[in-house]
């Protein structure tokens, strides 16, 4: 809506353009056309009564009503129905809350359609409003009040005639009926004036539904002031009536939600931060008993253990005692029944004993007479048989000898034969080296005879020469011994 300049609606968003041309084809195909809105909080009946009323949407849907306490119907649909031949759009609106923010989103919403009735003013005529009131309910609270609040600011008061106020949920009789009439007048003189009428508007009372629009189509076709509003520039919900109210409350609700929400958060972040500290020091807690708690366990684990451990011990003594006893009390009936065993067999071992010595003692006998005269035949046997085999062996042992013998000579003789050819071939050679022996004495003998003879001549021309200058000397001293006798003398 804020971008639409010239007045057309041509620049209305592309959904709720292409919604607005599905229904003017099916709307303006008869002519002007009524149009009513209705309002009222939620669950009052507005869904219910264009149900009635034989409202459709576009699509060809009735509207969807619902006795549940969450508001039914979330955004405002125009629903057409036919009236005497007329045919009529029927504005279901979202019932305004106590929310600021919610309902700034409903009015937009709302106004919208408004706008765009507004804009069709040839074809779509606005017949008024339809408020529907819940008298059942017996306080006028916060949600009732901002609803008329904003209901009136948006028709201003001009179009306040064109306004009826449809009272629903009403008892039959009684005393609850009886307190809705009273509250029906109240109501009407401390909130309302200027409007049409009041009607009420039992539930699916359809001549009573048809009755209100009726009535309301009668009524001149009329201008809301937010329509009007919003017809001159800007053309914005902002400059309406409605929305100077309606925004900067849902602005600052929006703020305050904001910071609320803000709040909220550092709250949470903190409780977080608490909590997590608060688990943190559990956990610390819960470490701390389930050590204790462990530490618990293993002192009684080791005390259990150390009960037991003393129970076997003593289990295992007496045991052991018991046994012991029983074991003694065993072994004494074992030595007791030893003994008689041992009696019993020693006389059974005596008797056998000496039955088997007569047994043994006879046959011992019968034994060593059959021994002997086996013993005789076998020595009478073997001796016989020593005898041939000595005879036997005599005479192989005489042969073999003789052949022994007869070899050893003949070994001898080759022997002899072979000594003899050995010591001739040794006694050969050994001449032929004692004649070369010979030979060589022969000739060494030569050789020192030789050099004996040279030794000698040497030896004597040795002598000679010595025998020569002994000569020479005694010849010489004769000479120098005359001379010096011959001086002496
Ligand atoms: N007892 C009783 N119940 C009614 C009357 N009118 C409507 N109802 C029931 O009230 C419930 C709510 O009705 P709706 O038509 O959905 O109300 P609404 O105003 O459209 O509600 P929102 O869409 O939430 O704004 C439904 O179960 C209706 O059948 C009435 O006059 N008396
Ligand atoms: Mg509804």
């Amino acid at each position: 809506m804020k971008g639409d300049r010239n007045g057309t609606g041509e620049s209305q968003d592309a959904g709720i353009g292409s919604r607005y041309a599905a229904q003017r084809s099916m709307i303006f195909s008869s002519g002007p056309i009524a149009a009513i809105m209705l309002a009222g909080k939620t669950g009052a009946g507005k869904s219910s009564l264009i149900k009635l009323l034989g409202g459709r949407d576009a699509e060809g849907n009735e509207p969807v009503s619902d006795g549940g306490l969450e508001s039914c119907t979330k955004k405002t649909t125009t629903y057409i129905t036919k009236h005497n031949g007329r045919t009529v759009l029927l504005l279901d609106t979202p019932g305004f809350d106590d929310s600021a923010v919610d309902n700034l989103v409903i009015l937009n919403d709302i106004v919208s359609n408004l706008y765009m009735w507004a804009l069709q003013d040839k074809d779509v005529h606005t017949h008024g409003v339809l408020f529907l009131h819940d008298i059942s309910e017996t306080r006028f609270g916060g949600s009732q009040q901002k609803t008329l609040q904003l209901l009136k600011s948006m028709c201003g008061p001009e179009a306040m005639g064109n306004v009826i106020i449809g009272t629903t949920m009403w008892f039959d009789k009684g005393a609850k009926y009886e307190s809705q009439v009273k509250r029906e007048s109240e109501f009407l003189m401390k909130y309302w004036e200027g409007i049409h009428k009041t009607v009420r508007v039992p539930e699916g009372d359809e001549e009573v539904a048809n009755a209100i629009i009726g009535d309301l189509l009668a009524r001149p076709p009329t201008k809301l002031l937010v329509q009007t509003e919003l017809l001159r520039p800007p053309h914005t919900c902002e400059a309406t009536t409605v929305g100077r109210i309606a925004i900067p409350e849902g602005k600052r609700e929006a703020e305050r939600l904001a910071k609320e929400m803000e709040e909220q958060k550092e709250e949470f972040v903190r409780i977080e931060k608490e909590k997590e500290r608060e688990r943190e020091k559990e956990r610390q807690e819960e470490h701390r008993r389930y050590l204790e708690e462990q530490e618990r366990n293993r002192k009684e684990m080791v005390e259990e253990q150390e009960r037991n451990r003393r129970e076997i011990e003593e289990r295992l003594m007496e045991e052991q005692k018991k046994n012991a006893k029983e074991q003694k009390e065993r072994e004494e009936a074992q030595q007791k029944h030893l003994k008689e065993l041992e009696q019993k067999q020693k006389k059974e071992m005596e008797d056998r004993l000496k039955e088997e010595q007569k047994k043994n003692a006879k046959e011992q006998k019968e034994r060593e007479e059959a021994q002997q005269k086996h013993l005789k035949e076998l020595e009478q046997k073997q001796k016989k048989e020593m005898e041939d085999r000595l005879k036997e062996e005599q005479k192989k042992n005489a042969k073999e000898q003789k052949e022994r013998e007869e070899a050893q000579r003949k070994k001898l003789e080759e022997l002899a034969e072979k000594q003899r050819k050995e010591m001739e071939e040794y006694a050969e050679k050994q001449r032929k080296k004692m004649e070369d022996f010979e030979r060589e004495q022969e000739k060494e003998r030569k050789r020192v005879e030789k050099e004996r003879a040279d030794a000698i001549r040497r030896k004597e021309e040795e002598i000679a020469e010595i025998q020569r200058k002994a000569d020479e000397a005694v010849k010489n001293a004769q000479n120098e011994s005359s001379g010096w006798w011959c001086s002496i003398m």
